[in-house]
């Protein structure tokens, strides 16, 4: 699970590293993949109906990325817009509020130009669960 760094209630903030790893899919069996924080999947991103979300991509990959929120009703300008990329070693942070009617499972995976498909199949995904708050 991305631990969330903030220091105040109802802010989620963390950091996601995308850069290669050796992962062992199978026992014994090194494979070459491109993660978030070396995982695979991503880290699970846990949040709540409500929250601000500030969450910084650090790209340590050979190619331009992005993080796209895959359903999540975000703004399109924090949502990776494909003409949005970040460069290779070059950090940008995406804002961003998740409504207080949302609720499920969505993913987050990479939306740079013509280098999607490549940077999802080398492993680049991961789950975000959104919960709504116990009702006092
Ligand atoms: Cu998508």
């Amino acid at each position: 699970m991305l631990a969330n760094t903030a220091a105040r209630p109802g802010l989620f903030k963390a950091t996601l590293v995308a850069a290669p790893a050796d992962i062992e899919l199978m026992p014994g069996v090194t494979t070459q993949a491109w993660t978030y924080n070396g995982q695979f999947p991503g880290p699970l991103i846990a949040l709540h109906a409500g929250d601000e979300a500030e969450i910084t991509l650090q790209n340590h990959l050979s190619q331009p990325t992005t993080i796209h929120w895959h359903g999540l009703p975000v703004r399109p300008d924090q949502d990776s817009n494909p003409g949005d990329p970040v460069a290779p070693g070059a950090n940008h942070t995406y804002r961003f509020k998740i409504p207080d009617d949302v609720e499920g499972l969505y993913w987050y995976h990479p939306h740079p130009h013509g280098q999607t498909s490549e940077q999802v199949y080398r492993g680049l995904t991961g789950a975000i669960r959104v919960k709504r708050r116990m009702q006092r």
